[in-house]
This record gives structure tokens, C-alpha cells and sequence, in this order.
């Protein structure tokens, strides 16, 4: 039965649902430090863990007592960076108001404390995806998991467990969770070419990913407009190409906190060095890069594409990618390779002559897979694996051992590229559906919501090749003060997709409410989330 509590000049007024009884001022005093009115919080993580059974039995927590440990017996121990400096985020996460409102809480725990150990083995220096368990009982919490992702993202349900009720106590329900991801990789793009984004705006991002669960940072740093990243071997490339050559760059300092940023919440950083289109500013430090494009026998004056036909393209390509391959160590580099306009490489003779010398005719797709195949076989010798734009596997190329990543098409041609791609296989990651840059009127959430991203014709050897998805933050319209609340919430439902079992996880009626208190989730947490529909948060008016 649910309570609801009202102080009326002194007077206290104990509603229920069937009767009402009134108090007089002297008893009520004393009244108010015992009674607890809170909301049930029965399965607000988040997105919805595979399994979690949860009762009403509750157990209070206080943040003077509680601690969190690593279990005896865990291979992961005191001095694990990720463990260490995740038990340091997740107190203020889970006691949301304990440093700002200690002194207005006058109640005092009564009960045992819960402690939360953590029993991690495992520990790999990439962020995969796990199992984890966690249950909650009485005076103590217990989170196994294989490694030290799984452990994070138990914490991170941990987090969301813990609620407070009208009084600030804080609570939480026992409860027991097995969790795992559905798909292993849930990515969200950033695009730092159309706008720069400021370092802090990319950080913050990074912790609502890991409140989500998203894994992959997918930085689409450089393309036409901007070259932010600053090369140590080619520093003209952003010194030229950048919007600006000192405030709109990422150094390597800048670069090196984000991957640390993001590994100690989980998250990959896979770097995207678009080519051999989306280049414009590539060209500005490296001239004889681009093709140059012409006008009947004469220059224009305007750059193409890479230029496919000169050794020194892949000479230079191979040196940027040799300090892209050091630089971040994900095992994968993205080479773009999407939306190559083929006319300039039409108009410029040396390319013409090119084609002639290699048999090509007037394919232009060879062209662009003989560029494709050199960087692709580069990226190889590195030793990194290649995930390209789906144009590369349209225009049939030969792509062995790189990942295709779908962007475009109806929902009835991105379930006929799925059929293709992965009966020719290749293991492929979605972004069609997901291209959360784009906004309208109303709840467009639902349709990223009722994505399925195994509803395409094929074998159950196939479908193991859809690796997982990406939500694609593009830039144009987008820059820090757009960032954020555009992508969340919206991003979250593509994230519980990505986590969450489609059979048990898949109505957006149940989702709607638990949406609703994520996004208000993410608002206390200090990410500027836009409402999903009319109403308030509970934390607006305390
Ligand atoms: N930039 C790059 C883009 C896009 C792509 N690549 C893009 C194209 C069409 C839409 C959204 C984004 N802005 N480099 C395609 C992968 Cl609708």
C-alpha cells in the first residue's frame, strides 16, 4: 500500500489510499523520525539486466558506514586502478546528496550496514565484455564477475539499486542480478570535425556512456572541416588544418586522458582517420595529398579525394597510421572509406593514366578498392584489425578480416545488407538505425527503442556476426552546447538494446517509466538530459 506523507501547519496528516488519520501537533513530533514513506524501487537499473529478481525487503544504507572491498579471495586487490578508482566514483554516485545535505538528515541508521565486496578475477588491459552477478542481502552486497569491466558495470547496477526515500535515508532492496551484455560491442560516435568539442564535454560523455553501458568510444576525429588531432610526425596537419592550431586541437596529453578517461570506465577508444574521402582538411597540411581536380586540361584549384595513383599517398598514410596505431591501443582503427565522390579523380589525368596502366577501364569502384585493399593491408601490418564504412563492401571490394559498419538505407535494405554482409563473412556493426544527430517532434526514442538489430534473413552462424551496434552523434548541427541533452536519453534506449534481452526487454510501455527515471537519474548525476515527455523529477524540489 503506498503512503503518502503532507505536514500541514504543524499538523501531520498520515494518508493512505483507504483512510486518512490525523495527529495532533505533540504527537506528531516524534512520529515523523520513525515513519518511512518511500517508492518501491523494484528493477530501476538501467538498462535491464538479464536476470534480476528483487523483493521488497529492504535494508537501509548510511554513507558514514558504508564501504566498499575487495573480497578475500579475489584476484583483482587493492592497488587495480580500475577497481580502486571506481569504489572512489560510485560513493558519490550511489550517497547522491551526502556531501551537499548531511546536516538536514536528522535520523540515524539503525541497522547493520551493508558493505559492497567485490570479487573480481581476471584482469585484461582492453575493456571485453563479461558475466557478472550480483546480489544484495542483508549487512552486505557481493558483485563477482570475471573481470574488472564486469565488476564496473556491477557496480554501475549496484548504483542504480540504491534509492532514498522522503527523508534522504537511503535504501536498498535485496536483490540478485546476472548480467551480461547481448551484444559486445555498443558504441556511440562523436564527430570532432564539424565542431571541436571541448575536452570536458567528451569526458562527461564518457561517464553517462559507462551509466549506459556503452563500451566503444568510436572517435570520428578528423574529416572535411577540421583536422583536430595533433600528429607528433605531421604537426602541420593540425596546425593548418585544425580550426585552430592551438585552442581547437587534441594533443597527445589531451588524447592519452581521454583513452585513460575512458578505460577506467570500460570504454574503448577506436579511432576513425576517414579516408580516402572526408579529407579536405587533410590536404591544407599535407600538400600533394589530395587529388587535384580539373577543369577540361587545366586545375581548378580544388582538392578531391586522396590521391590513389602516388606512392607517397600510402607513404604518408602508412606513417600516420603507424603513430595512430601507437597512440591508441584499441586492436581496431576505423579507415572511413565511405562516400568517395569519384568526379574529381575523373577529371585529373595522372589518375586517368592510372587506371589505364592497372587495367581498371573506367570502374572507378577499383580504383577506390585498390586504395582500400593498400590501407587495409597497411592497418595489417600494424597489427590491427579494420572496421571500414559499409561502402566498402558495396562497391565489392576485397575486405578479408575487417568489420562492416552499416550506415545507410530503408529498414528494408539494411536488413538485406545484415543478409549479405554476413552470409559473405564479415562480422558487421550496426548504425543505420541509430543516427541519434537527427531529431524530431515527439518520442523518437520508441523507434531507436524497437530497433531489432537479428531481424534480417540468415543463419544462426550469420547472425553470431552482428557484433553490436553504434548511436552516431554527427557533428554538423551538433557542438558542446547541443551535445548533451541531445544524445541523452535517446542514446539510452539504443543502449538497452544493445544490453538487454530483446524476448524479456522489449516493451516500450514498461520502458517509458523506467526511461523517465534514468533520464532523471542522469540529470543528478550532473548530465544535462532532456525530458522525454511532461512531468518533474522527484530530486526538482528537494
Ligand atoms: N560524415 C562522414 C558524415 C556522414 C558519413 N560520413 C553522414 C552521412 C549521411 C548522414 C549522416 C552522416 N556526416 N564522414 C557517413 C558515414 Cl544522414
Amino acid at each position: 500500500q503506498y503512503l503518502t506523507k503532507s505536514v500541514i501547519f504543524g499538523t501531520m496528516e498520515v494518508k493512505t489510499s483507504s483512510n486518512s488519520v490525523r495527529f495532533d501537533k505533540q504527537r506528531c513530533s516524534f512520529i515523523v523520525l520513525i515513519m518511512f514513506f518511500s517508492l518501491p524501487a523494484v528493477n530501476a537499473v538501467w538498462p535491464m539486466p538479464q536476470l534480476i529478481s528483487s523483493s521488497t525487503d529492504r535494508y537501509p544504507l548510511s554513507p558514514r558506514q558504508f564501504i566498499f572491498q575487495y573480497a578475500s579471495g579475489s584476484s583483482a586487490k587493492s592497488g587495480c586502478s580500475v577497481i580502486d578508482s571506481a569504489f572512489k566514483r560510485y560513493f558519490p554516485l550511489i550517497f547522491v546528496d551526502y556531501l551537499k545535505k548531511t546536516e538536514k538528515h536528522m535520523y540515524r541508521t539503525f541497522s547493520m550496514q551493508p558493505m559492497l565486496n567485490v570479487y573480481a578475477s581476471i584482469h585484461l588491459s582492453f575493456p571485453f565484455s563479461v558475466v557478472d552477478k550480483l546480489s544484495v542481502s542483508s549487512g552486505q552486497a557481493s558483485l563477482r564477475a570475471k573481470t574488472v569491466w564486469g565488476a564496473l558495470r556491477g557496480l554501475e547496477s549496484f548504483s542504480q539499486l540504491v534509492y532514498q526515500d522522503d527523508f534522504g535515508q537511503y535504501f536498498v532492496n535485496k536483490t540478485e542480478i546476472d548480467d551480461f551484455p547481448r551484444f559486445k560491442f555498443r558504441g556511440l560516435l562523436l564527430d570532432t570535425s564539424r565542431h571541436y568539442l571541448p575536452l570536458p564535454a567528451i569526458l562527461k560523455t564518457l561517464d553517462a556512456m559507462s551509466y549506459n553501458k556503452f563500451n566503444v568510444f568510436h572517435w570520428h576525429i578528423v574529416d572535411d572541416p577540421s583536422f583536430p588531432y595533433q600528429s607528433s610526425t605531421f604537426p602541420g596537419l593540425s596546425s593548418k588544418g585544425a580550426f585552430h592550431p592551438s585552442t581547437h586541437v587534441y594533443s597527445q596529453t589531451d588524447v592519452s586522458r581521454v583513452i585513460s578517461h575512458a578505460r577506467l570506465r570500460g570504454i574503448r577508444v577506436l579511432p576513425e582517420f576517414d579516408s580516402p574521402g572526408h579529407t579536405q582538411s587533410w590536404g591544407k597540411g599535407q600538400p600533394g595529398l589530395l587529388t587535384s581536380c580539373y577543369k577540361g586540361s587545366v586545375p581548378s584549384g580544388t582538392f578531391g579525394p586522396v590521391n590513389p595513383a602516388m606512392s607517397s599517398s600510402y607513404q604518408f598514410i602508412s606513417r600516420l597510421f603507424k603513430e595512430v596505431a601507437s597512440v591508441f591501443p584499441d586492436p581496431y582503427i576505423h579507415l572511413g572509406g565511405d562516400e568517395v565522390d569519384f568526379t574529381c579523380w575523373k577529371s585529373n589525368p595522372e589518375v586517368r593514366g592510372f587506371m589505364q596502366k592497372m587495367g581498371f577501364g573506367t570502374d572507378y569502384t577499383k580504383l577506390e578498392s585498390y586504395y582500400m585493399e593498400n590501407i587495409i593491408n597497411l592497418t595489417k601490418t600494424l597489427n590491427k584489425t579494420s572496421i571500414v564504412w559499409q561502402d566498402v563492401f558495396d562497391n565489392h571490394e576485397k575486405v578479408k578480416e575487417t568489420v562492416l559498419h552499416i550506415w545507410k538505407g530503408s529498414p528494408a535494405q539494411i536488413q538485406q545488407e545484415l543478409s549479405d554482409i554476413t552470409l559473405a563473412g564479415y562480422r558487421v556493426i550496426l548504425s543505420a538505425p541509430w543516427y541519434i544527430n537527427h531529431i524530431a517532434y515527439g518520442q523518437d526514442w520508441t523507434t531507436y527503442y524497437n530497433v531489432q538489430p537479428l531481424n534480417f534473413t540468415g543463419s544462426e552462424q550469420q547472425k553470431s556476426l552482428v557484433i553490436g551496434g553504434e548511436v552516431c552523434m554527427w557533428g554538423e548541427y551538433v557542438d558542446a552546447t547541443n551535445l548533451s541533452p541531445r544524445l541523452w536519453p535517446r542514446a539510452s534506449a539504443a543502449a538497452e538494446r544493445l544490453w538487454s534481452d530483446e524476448k524479456t526487454t522489449s516493451s516500450v510501455t514498461d520502458a517509458f517509466p523506467r526511461l523517465t527515471d534514468f533520464r532523471c537519474r542522469l540529470l543528478r548525476r550532473g548530465i544535462q538530459a532532456e525530458p522525454l515527455f511532461v512531468g518533474h523529477c522527484r530530486h526538482e524540489y528537494e
